[in-house]
């Protein structure tokens, strides 16, 4: 079943409740059903969410069906639209790539900041998770994260501290800094490291959500534990894609 189909079911649940109520015949809801989107946020103009690469409740190792489907089809949905919105006013015509708006971002609008970088940063936070996904890097990330880090644990460990102690809301990346290494950091907000007024600089290779909006249902205060059962949906191989990229 997919996310589509899934929420299309709680539609017609619910759409059958009001049907009944109403005492309507239930013939009229295939098409009501079939009309229905998963995401009640729609987004017009050049930036679209992809569609997810696995179902909302594929993830529950970590992450709970409800949270995953708020995250993606409401909060997520809202910084894309915004990001058009943004785009349309401010770019006057002009085309542009993310890439290139992140690194003159000081002189867009703050809303350009916050909806361009939280559409990018969610965009692949979807990536880097997976269902079934291989336990640890391999490879040359494999062999580069031992190196600059000592060894995976090593990495998981700061990386995991970093994401617990980033302040209020924001992300926790594993990145290659322009100097060829692998550094892991922290961005307030919806900020990456491809914005020119991040301390953080360098190419995304990894991202975590630490806002609470993306744990909160099932861990409450205890960021930690959402941080610790995260490893667990990690997708290495698009990690490993990344940087095979960013080395060429
Ligand atoms: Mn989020």
């Amino acid at each position: 079943m997919n996310n589509k189909s899934h929420s299309r079911r709680n539609f017609i649940t619910n759409s059958s409740k009001a049907v009944l109520a109403l005492g309507l015949s239930q013939t009229i809801l295939p098409a009501f059903a079939s009309e229905y989107n998963i995401n009640e946020i729609k987004s017009e103009g050049k930036f679209q969410q992809q569609p997810l690469p696995y179902k909302f409740d594929s993830l529950q190792a970590a992450i709970d069906e409800q949270t995953m489907n708020i995250h993606y089809s409401k909060h997520a949905a809202t910084y894309c639209k915004n990001l058009n919105e943004a785009y349309t006013a401010e770019l006057g015509g002009k085309q542009k790539s993310i890439e290139e708006i992140f690194r003159k971002i000081n002189k867009y609008s703050a809303k350009m900041r916050n909806n361009a970088g939280g559409h990018y940063n969610h965009e692949m936070f979807w990536q880097c998770m997976g269902a079934n996904t291989q336990d640890k890097p391999t490879g040359n990330l494999g062999d580069n994260i031992a190196g600059d880090f000592g060894s995976l644990e090593a990495f998981k460990s700061q990386f995991g501290e970093i994401a617990k102690s980033r302040f209020g809301s924001g992300w926790a990346w594993l990145i290659k800094a322009n100097d060829g290494k692998l550094v892991i950091g922290s961005t307030p907000n919806q900020d990456n490291p491809l914005m020119n007024i991040s301390e953080l600089k360098g190419k995304p290779l990894l991202c975590l959500d630490v806002w609470e909006h993306a744990y909160y249902l099932r861990y409450q205060n205890k960021r930690a534990d959402y941080i610790a059962n995260w490893w667990k949906v990690v997708d290495w191989s698009y990690v490993e894609r990344k940087y095979n990229e960013v080395l060429q």
